[in-house]
């Protein structure tokens, strides 16, 4: 039987650095804590039809009220606006919030949906943008943008993603306001789910536990 090698040195490291994260609250670098809610993940082309598996994600604090805030769509070939959707309700306690398309029946496909409304928003190059009545609060572009097309994203844009991959943070909690340097192509969309610079105390609890866990196996190995 092959004994299971553990990278010992990576993985102490590691949990030192989200422990000291952990204790100190925040993981960010100076100059990067920016404002919440953010547009976490983006998924606009689903294979074939998109009708109700299509979703945008929010990260934020919990408890968040998104009256007054909405998403739209810019498109990149005429600037014009839409599709519009109007947000309400608070972000919910695990900070993740998945606005889902409507079936056209009051229900989605899209699974951990907390909203659902009729939208499409188009395959890029294209823009997306979170917005509280005059004031932007993230915006996401994506695709190949001509030197005619309008880019109404941060920096420059995040790559297109092909057909049953979406678009995600790759920190939910991290914002430099350049798109390409936030968003990555995820082969499978993760609706309702993010990770974080620090992430959830549960899940460094686990983390910590299995590491001492894989630390008492070695200890009595060698005995
Ligand atoms: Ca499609
Ligand atoms: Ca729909
Ligand atoms: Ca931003
Ligand atoms: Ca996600």
């Amino acid at each position: 039987m092959n004994a299971i090698r553990t990278p010992r040195a990576a993985t102490s490291i590691a949990a030192r650095l989200w422990f000291l994260a952990m204790l100190s609250g925040s993981a960010l670098p100076p100059g990067l804590a920016h404002a919440l809610p953010v547009i976490s993940e983006v998924f606009y082309d689903a294979v074939g039809s998109d009708n109700g598996q299509s979703f945008v994600e929010l990260y934020g604090e919990s408890g968040t009220a998104l009256d007054g805030l909405v998403l739209e769509g810019v498109n990149g070939s005429n600037g014009a606006l839409g599709p519009i959707v109007v947000l309400s309700g608070f972000i919910p306690c695990d900070g993740v919030l998945v606005v889902a398309d409507d079936l056209g029946d009051g229900t989605t496909l899209v699974p951990h949906a907390d909203l659902i409304a009729n939208f499409d928003f188009q395959n890029g190059p294209d823009s997306l943008v979170l917005r509280d009545a005059g004031r932007v609060l993230d915006a996401v572009g994506y695709g190949d943008f001509g030197p005619e097309d309008i880019f109404a994203g941060e920096g420059f844009p995040a790559p297109d993603a092909p057909s049953g991959s979406s678009l995600a943070r790759v920190f939910a909690d991290l914002d430099s306001d350049d798109n390409f340097a936030d968003f990555r192509v995820l082969e499978a969309p993760t609706p309702g789910s993010a990770p974080r610079t620090v992430p959830e105390p549960s899940t460094a609890v686990l983390l910590l536990s299995a590491l001492a866990g894989l630390g008492a196996m070695s200890v009595s190995r060698r005995r």
